[in-house]
């Protein structure tokens, strides 16, 4: 493979100055999409996979079916992919077979969070469980160490916010994580005005870099978290929410109308479909040996 790998380059995002995008995806299109539209990263969201697969986002989908799903989207962008590995597929024996499998992938890092297993998506209503610093603070270790090369990074995420501790539990717990050798930290929030999330990054002591998901609080931008210090965000399900959305339209509009022609001009052409996926054709034919370049120019 040409140039640094995906890990490498997630490295140097982390890096150098200015706030990382990923963007959600959960199959090699989406991640083109991302790529071509100029976001840093992907994230290969478990959420966007189960309602792919329409099963519940709650550990009902296996290692197999993410690691895929995250291996096709390294396959097709220069990118780095983010895997969101939910809770690690197990215990801390589990986390160092996922390290191995995800970064002999080409992923650049896994994401774990410190819920128990089964998880539940943190929007949904329920429960919200957490394993205790110690078992997860194996898992980090685990991973850490199962790891090929030093540049794969693994993720730690707390789920306290959405699990109802104080910014002072999850602070705790975001120390632990990263004391135990985690790359960056995710601090998720289910709340529409993240006051006690942002107390956290308030009170962070920048240990390690911050990753915040802005699904919920979506009014806050980019600019404003990276002046809070937040060196990673992740717009996570915001590629299948727009799909499944004009999906519906067009399949509501064929039916009504008798024909598609109203819906054409909206759609993607023909074309457009044969120039995403015949850019890795071409890109196989002019160099088998070599990953497909899915963005022209791409270095
Ligand atoms: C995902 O995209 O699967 C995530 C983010 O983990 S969230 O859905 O907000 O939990
Ligand atoms: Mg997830």
């Amino acid at each position: 493979m040409n140039g640094p790998t995906p890990a490498r380059r997630l490295r140097e995002l982390l890096a150098r100055p200015g706030i990382v995008r990923l963007l959600g995806a959960h199959d090699a299109l989406g991640a083109l999409v991302a790529e071509r539209a100029g976001f840093d990263g992907v994230w290969s969201s478990g959420f966007e996979l189960a309602a792919a697969h329409c099963v519940p986002d709650a550990g009902v989908l296996g290692m197999a079916e993410q690691l895929a799903a995250a291996q096709s989207m390294a396959y097709a962008v220069r990118i780095p992919i983010v895997a969101d590995c939910d809770t690690g597929y197990g215990n801390a024996e589990n986390c160092a077979h996922m390290a191995r499998r995800f970064e002999a992938a080409g992923v650049a890092a896994v994401c774990i969070e410190d819920k128990r297993f089964p998880k539940l998506n943190s929007f949904a209503p329920g429960a919200h469980e957490l394993v205790s610093v110690d078992e997860f603070v194996e898992k980090i270790q685990r991973a850490r160490d199962a790891r090929a090369g030093a540049d794969f990074a693994v993720i730690a995420r707390t789920e306290a916010l959405v699990a109802g501790q104080s910014p002072g539990e999850a602070l705790e717990r975001a120390r632990a994580y990263a004391d135990a050798g985690a790359d960056a930290i995710l601090v998720h929030s289910s709340e529409a005005l993240p006051r006690r999330l942002l107390e956290v990054v308030r009170r962070w002591d920048g240990r390690a870099p911050l990753v915040l998901v802005p699904t919920t609080y979506h009014t806050v931008t980019a600019a404003e978290l990276e002046d809070l210090g937040v060196k990673v965000v992740i717009y996570a399900n915001h590629g299948l929410r727009s799909a499944l959305r004009a999906m519906q339209e067009t399949a509501d509009e064929i039916l009504r109308n008798g024909c598609s022609t109203s819906v054409e001009e909206r759609i993607a052409t023909v074309a457009t479909v044969l120039e995403l996926s015949g850019t890795m054709a071409a890109a196989h034919a002019a160099d088998p040996a070599r990953r497909p370049l899915a963005t022209a120019g791409a270095a």
